[in-house]
């Protein structure tokens, strides 16, 4: 089965969780818009939901297939998000950011009772930082900001090069809040609660990709079916 086969099969078992009335957070990648093409056609069923996207691009396919959107502002909190990753670990720490929707996908899932993860096998690890750890940092004194990532990243062990993100043309890649993204190539990551509390208190970090006690399961699609993973 292809990895985009597997990524339909754990999007539409994540079907299965969503009830009618729910106000949920909409993932990024390609892995949550399944997720969400399918949703619509339930909404189309019948289905009463509404939804918080995690990036304009999400928000730009729910427009498009029908899915009803609100803000968090205006919605008081969500019942769950639904949403894709780069990587987890068996503690269910998350390495997200692939997509540049770090930010927004935080904000989400911080503010919903629960957070399902949708994966093909190929984001499982024994451990995180084979995936680059984004980083999104403020664009004034972002190299200042580069040089304290590294100090934080030494304080905890770690090291390996820094990388701003950028588009096919070469021009810097722009988050959807306006700030850049730094990948970070730490290679392993034995300690993430560390490395997470470390990047966090950096002034021009504004998020980074290290998604610690959010994930309430994750559900797994691979070669022998697809799997639910709890904490
Ligand atoms: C998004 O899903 C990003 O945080 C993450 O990078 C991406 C995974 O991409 P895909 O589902 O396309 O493999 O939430």
């Amino acid at each position: 089965m292809s990895a985009d086969a597997l990524k339909r099969e754990a999007a539409a078992m994540a079907l299965d969780h969503v009830e009618g009335g729910m106000r949920l957070g909409l993932g990024t990648g390609s892995t949550a818009s399944w997720f969400v093409r399918l949703l619509a056609d339930k909404v189309k069923g019948g289905l009463d939901v509404i939804g918080v996207p995690t990036s304009e691009a999400t928000a730009a396919l729910a427009r498009e297939v029908g899915v009803r959107l609100t803000t968090l502002d205006d919605v008081g909190g969500l019942d769950l998000t639904v949403d894709g990753t780069d990587e987890f670990d068996p503690a269910l720490n998350l390495v997200k950011g692939g997509g540049g929707a770090l930010l927004r996908e935080k904000i989400v899932a911080s503010d919903s009772e629960r957070m399902i993860v949708i994966a093909d096998d190929s984001k499982r690890v024994k451990a995180l930082g084979a995936f680059p750890l984004p980083i999104e940092v403020v664009t004034f004194g972002a190299g200042a900001t580069l040089r304290a990532v590294e100090k934080a990243a030494a304080s905890v062990g770690l090291s390996g090069p820094l990388v701003f993100r950028s588009r096919a043309d070469g021009s810097r890649y722009v988050t959807d809040q306006g700030n850049w993204i730094v990948d970070a190539s730490f290679r392993q990551i034995s300690d993430p609660k560390a490395l997470a509390l470390a990047l966090s208190g950096i002034p021009g970090v504004v998020e980074h990709g290290l998604f610690i006690d959010l994930a309430s399961m994750i559900i797994l699609a691979g070669a022998g079916g697809v799997e639910r993973i709890d904490p």
